[in-house]
Order: structure tokens, then C-alpha cells, then sequence
């Protein structure tokens, strides 16, 4: 077990990602082809559950690119099943304070650091992966360092206490749901707002300061390049039903001029 999108975000590199908010297991392989670093299964707004889930992953993981889940919610549940089915890292929306990522890390985990309940699912070749071979604790330290669980900053109340989540043990990195953040400090869709600003650079600071990374949603090419200007290395780039809707009008208006 290995992940790939750790080990590049380690090297110092910059990286790129999109959500998959609709489609199938053939356009998430066909995506896994580009040059993306990673894919974000969104089953906190996307249609889909877990077993839908599990099928993109394998299309993700077929060519070599990793696969991350934003799970629904922080529930025991939904956390357990998207590390079983092997998301290589899970984002974790509507987070409001560190009591709620101590839970997560509880639930996502193995023992010392929290306490998921054991199981070797498809994410460890069902106990096969050669991690399973030496004992339980090698298991647990191998899906302890190779699943990340990143914790989303959107809200005013994560915010208040980002220092202290992105520096908790058990938590990978964080990741910012501009829109959310913007409705949460009263200021919908303010981006350019100096509250607003100065809310993602304590966000990337705090990561700095923590040494793990901080992820940036980009809504399209502008925001994510104005992100990038701003200091933000990783970058989750727009939601694919709109990049295959933005790719058409291209195509038309290329072809016919429009
Ligand atoms: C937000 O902007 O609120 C997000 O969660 C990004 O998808
Ligand atoms: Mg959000």
C-alpha cells in the first residue's frame, strides 16, 4: 500500500487535482489517463455511495494517479468504509471545532493513534498487501502513515482553531472549501474581501507551521491560478460535469467561431 500523492506532496512537488462529481467508471479511468495527480470522489455532494466509490477508485488507482473521497459527513460509518474500499485519502467537510476531528481521527486511525476498527478490505489487497505479512502493528503503521485524513477549514469555528487541528496527530492536511468559508464569515462568494484573505493565509500558515499541506479549491483555471500566486502548492481544480460542459462551448466555439 502505497500512496502516491503522499510521496510527491513529500518530494516538495506541486500538485493538481479535481473533483469527480458525476459520471462513471469509464470517464473517471479516462480522467485517471490526463495528467492529474489526483481525484476527488465527492459523496459529500456527488450521487454517489460507497460501492460506486469503490469502482472509481480502481479505475483511479489502474493508472497510477491517487484516489481521495470526500466523505458525507465525519460519522464513524462513513469514514470506516471509504478507508476499507481503499481511498488513499479522505476529506472531511463541515468540521467545527478540534473536538470533531479528534472524533475522525478516532474513527480513521488504527491503535495508538485513534482507534478504527480493523479490518483488511480491497485497500490492503483483503490482507494479501504485503504490509498484513509482519502482524497487526506493522499493518496498522503502514494504513496509518499511507491513508491521510484531511479535515476541511470552511467553517468560522475550524478556522478559530486551525493551529491546533493541522498540528493534531492523526491529521494529514487540510483543505479549504472556499465557498463555505465565505457563507461562514458572513461574506457569501467575498473572495477578494481582506477577511477572507487573511482566512486562508492563517489556513496556509498553520499548515506551514505544522509541515503537512494545505489544499486549495479553485472553482476554474483563474482561481486556482490566483491561489497558486498566493503561496497554495496543491491545488484541487474545479468539478468535472463542469469541465466536460466548459470543454463543449470550447469546441463550438472554436469550430463554428462563436
Ligand atoms: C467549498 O468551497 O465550500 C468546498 O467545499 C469546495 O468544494
Ligand atoms: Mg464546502
Amino acid at each position: 500500500m502505497k500512496n502516491i500523492w503522499k510521496a510527491k506532496v513529500e518530494s516538495g512537488a506541486e500538485t493538481i487535482g479535481t473533483f469527480i462529481n458525476a459520471g462513471d467508471e469509464l470517464i473517471t479511468e479516462a480522467g485517471a489517463l490526463s495528467k492529474m495527480d489526483f481525484f476527488l470522489i465527492d459523496t459529500e455532494h456527488g450521487p454517489f455511495d460507497v460501492e460506486t466509490t469503490a469502482d472509481f477508485i480502481r479505475a483511479i488507482e489502474r493508472h497510477g494517479k491517487t484516489a481521495m473521497v470526500r466523505v458525507k459527513d465525519g460519522n464513524r460509518n462513513s469514514i470506516l468504509k471509504m478507508l476499507d474500499v481503499g481511498a488513499m485519502a479522505l476529506i472531511i467537510p463541515q468540521i467545527r471545532n478540534k473536538a470533531e476531528v479528534e472524533k475522525v481521527v478516532e474513527y480513521g486511525k488504527y491503535f495508538p493513534v485513534g482507534d478504527r476498527g480493523v479490518a483488511q478490505g480491497r485497500a490492503v489487497g483483503f490482507g494479501y498487501d504485503e504490509c498484513c505479512a509482519s502482524g497487526l502493528m506493522e499493518f496498522f503503521e503502514t494504513c496509518n502513515r499511507e491513508t491521510m485524513l484531511i479535515p476541511q477549514c470552511e467553517t468560522v469555528g475550524a478556522l478559530e482553531e486551525i493551529e491546533d487541528i493541522a498540528a493534531m496527530d492523526g491529521v494529514d492536511g487540510i483543505f479549504i472549501g472556499p465557498f463555505d468559508l465565505s457563507v461562514s464569515l458572513g461574506i457569501p462568494g467575498g473572495f477578494n474581501e481582506p477577511v477572507f484573505l487573511e482566512a486562508l493565509e492563517r489556513i496556509r500558515k498553520a499548515c506551514e507551521a505544522a509541515g503537512k499541506p494545505c489544499v486549495m479549491f479553485g472553482v476554474n483555471n483563474a482561481a486556482a491560478k490566483a491561489y497558486r500566486t498566493a503561496g497554495f502548492r496543491h491545488l484541487c481544480v474545479n468539478m468535472n460535469p463542469n469541465i466536460y460542459h466548459d470543454a463543449l462551448d470550447a469546441i463550438v466555439d472554436d469550430v463554428l467561431g462563436g
